[in-house]
């Protein structure tokens, strides 16, 4: 049996829409941190057939028997167990598949000897979720043209920054993030000036955490974020993946950081909300979203490291 573990990551400058290609490329660079206290871990064994196993739970999933598949085409790989669990809720926001495919890609490398590097894994994890190419690295992560396989931009000492997760609901989200980017592509009239200027958002992001300057990368990462959620709310049908609770976690951190709190927000496809902070503002940051009625847990994490194979 080969296990690998890998982590979730959040993007600062957000990946939402798809090239008119095929290899799933992203329409826009995009950079993320990865997170160390959330895991998917995730074991391989020969077995009679294919089987997929999420949270102990026998599944069809046709995301990850598609991505098993498409690396048959290149490459001798038996019939798999595959047998995957997340620490954290799965498909609700954090970044499950990110860790999920970064980690199958990294278990299904081993265990069939594909002799791949982290940058060939990467393409490849690619295709199966695009977040996922850039959680085989840990620290501070750019996706990019024009390999579209994620590279480490600087490690996690260069400025070692905290997250803290405010979890506001545990459900799963109700349109998933490839169909939620189609119908945004399709039908949302802000969709090219997102695309147009993401370079904009990505070389503002490198510079500021070049420079370690907080207060650029606050206010480039909540635009990139508040433009995608604009995008989101206006496709149509609409996508508004916040709730009540996601509104309130966001006013606080706004007021924090006109405080003096080196602190600002981010939010993906679901509604949970993510505090990046100095680690010298943590206990602030998560003692003012515990407070907050509806956050029903908040998860501290540094930054992680990339996927890789455990005993
Ligand atoms: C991101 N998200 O950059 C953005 C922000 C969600 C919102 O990457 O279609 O699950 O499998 O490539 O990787 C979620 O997208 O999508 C995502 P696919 P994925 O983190």
């Amino acid at each position: 049996m080969t296990r690998a573990i890998a982590h979730p990551n959040i993007a600062l400058v957000k990946y939402w829409g798809k090239q008119e290609k095929p290899g799933n490329l992203p329409a826009t660079p995009n950079l993320s941190i990865t997170l160390d206290s959330l895991t998917t871990q995730t074991s391989i064994e020969d077995y009679e057939c294919d089987e997929i196993w999420l949270n102990n739970t026998q599944v069809q999933d046709t995301k990850i028997s598609t991505f098993v598949d498409t690396l048959r085409k290149d490459f001798d790989i038996s019939p798999i167990k595959i047998d995957s669990e997340n620490n954290f809720p799965t498909s609700a926001g954090l970044a499950s598949s990110a860790s999920g495919f970064a980690a199958l890609m990294t278990a299904i490398n081993q265990h069939a000897n594909l002799g791949m590097d982290a940058e060939l894994m990467s393409q490849w994890a690619r295709q199966g979720s695009a977040s996922a190419a850039r959680s085989m690295f840990g620290g501070f992560v750019a996706l990019l043209p024009p390999m579209w396989c994620a590279q480490n931009i600087a490690p996690s000492s260069h400025w070692p920054l905290n997250t803290v997760v405010a979890i506001t609901s545990k459900h799963v989200k109700a349109v998933a993030s490839s169909q939620g980017m189609e119908q945004s592509r399709l039908t949302s009239p802000f969709y090219k000036t997102w695309v147009s200027s993401s370079g904009d958002d990505f070389a503002n992001a490198t510079h500021a955490i070049a420079n370690k300057d907080f207060e650029q990368l606050a206010v480039v990462a909540e635009l990139s974020c508040l433009k995608m959620h604009s995008v989101m709310l206006t496709s149509h049908p609409t996508l508004a993946y916040w709730n009540s609770a996601t509104i309130e976690c966001m006013q606080v951190i706004r007021q924090l950081r006109d405080q003096g709190t080196a602190v600002f927000f981010t939010v993906d496809a679901g509604p949970q909300v993510k505090a990046i902070c100095l680690p010298s503002a943590r206990k602030t940051v998560q003692g003012a979203l515990d407070k907050i009625p509806n956050v029903l847990e908040t998860i501290c994490c540094a930054m992680g490291e990339g996927a890789r194979i455990i005993p």
